[in-house]
């Protein structure tokens, strides 16, 4: 595949998923709960949409033409409410107030509480259902918005899931792009002990879904696959993307013990230090 992306934003941008990952860390470490491992995989993703791929204004979040990006792994949240602050939906201060009574950003995400978030999810299984829906709305209004919605590969186990990619493909709804966070570890341990999901590709297909797997920590890779995505018009896609969980951060890598527990104040300065030296890392290969 052919890639249009400069170097210069692809390092820009890989750098922003690393400063969103010390966030995060930095939230659910002030909120002393949360969900790390699912945050951190999905970072590079995350920055790519919200800070590139989509058209979003932080200054207009409900701008009819926006296209709609449905976090479904909603415990994700600490990682999309860091990105919609630092993109300036809202000020990043307020990132210290994640998971406090009367907070605008809760433990999961509330699409009437915050703004650019916009659905409500929490209860896993439902983006790609209500993606359907938002993006045959779309279709009816003869609007040019997409849909995007990120979902763990946990998550897939649902039926829902199952239900929503049927319609999606009956309806051909090219105008719906699903990117699974394929972490390979869910809440109490690998995906592939508690309920395979495997072979995932085949699966999608079988759905009449158009399938690309990909490295979801290669931010050109991520760029140039959604633009990919964008030239094929006549059925649902889905993006697998192969990622790990609590990347970044060495002990919490591949480890469901990490997937909702804070780091206590010494695990987070260890955090913060690895994170600290990837950004370190990026930036002297800038020069
Ligand atoms: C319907 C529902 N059942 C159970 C939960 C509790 N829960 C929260 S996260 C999670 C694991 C999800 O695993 P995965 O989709 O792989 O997430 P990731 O690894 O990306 O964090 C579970 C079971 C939930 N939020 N909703």
């Amino acid at each position: 595949m052919e890639s249009f992306h400069s170097e210069k934003l692809v390092k820009e941008l890989s750098k922003i998923a690393w400063i969103l990952r010390k966030d995060v860390i930095d939230m659910i470490h002030r909120a002393g709960s949360g969900h790390p491992g699912g945050s951190l995989s999905a970072a590079e993703i995350v920055t790519a949409l919200i800070f590139h791929h989509l058209n979003i204004d932080p200054k207009n979040p409900q701008m009819p033409e926006r296209d709609r990006f449905l976090l479904s792994k909603g415990h994700a949240a600490p990682l999309l409410y860091a990105a919609l602050a630092r993109r300036g939906f809202f000020p990043l201060e307020e990132l210290k107030t994640f998971r406090q009574l009367d907070s605008r950003l809760q433990g999961h995400p509330d699409r009437l509480k915050t703004p650019g978030v916009e659905m409500t999810s929490g209860i896993l299984g439902h983006g790609v259902a209500v993606g359907v829906g938002l993006a045959l709305a779309a279709r009816i209004d003869n609007a040019k918005w997409r849909v995007y919605v990120l979902v763990g590969d946990g998550e897939i186990q649902a039926g829902v899931i199952w239900e929503g990619a049927m319609m999606a493909s009956k309806y051909r709804l090219g105008n719906l792009t699903v990117i699974v966070d394929f972490n390979k570890v869910q809440l109490d341990g690998p995906v592939h002990e508690i309920m395979p999901i495997q072979p995932v590709t085949e699966k999608w297909k079988a759905f009449g879904w158009y399938v690309t797997e990909i490295d979801g920590h290669n931010m050109r890779e991520i760029l140039d696959t959604l633009d990919e995505m964008d030239n094929i018009q006549d059925q649902p896609k889905v993006i697998i993307a192969h990622t790990i969980k609590g990347k970044g951060v060495s002990f919490m890598e591949g480890k469901s013990y990490w997937h909702g527990r804070a780091p206590n104040d010494e695990q987070y300065l260890q955090a913060m230090k690895e994170l600290s030296q990837a950004i370190k890392k990026l930036e002297l290969s800038e020069e």
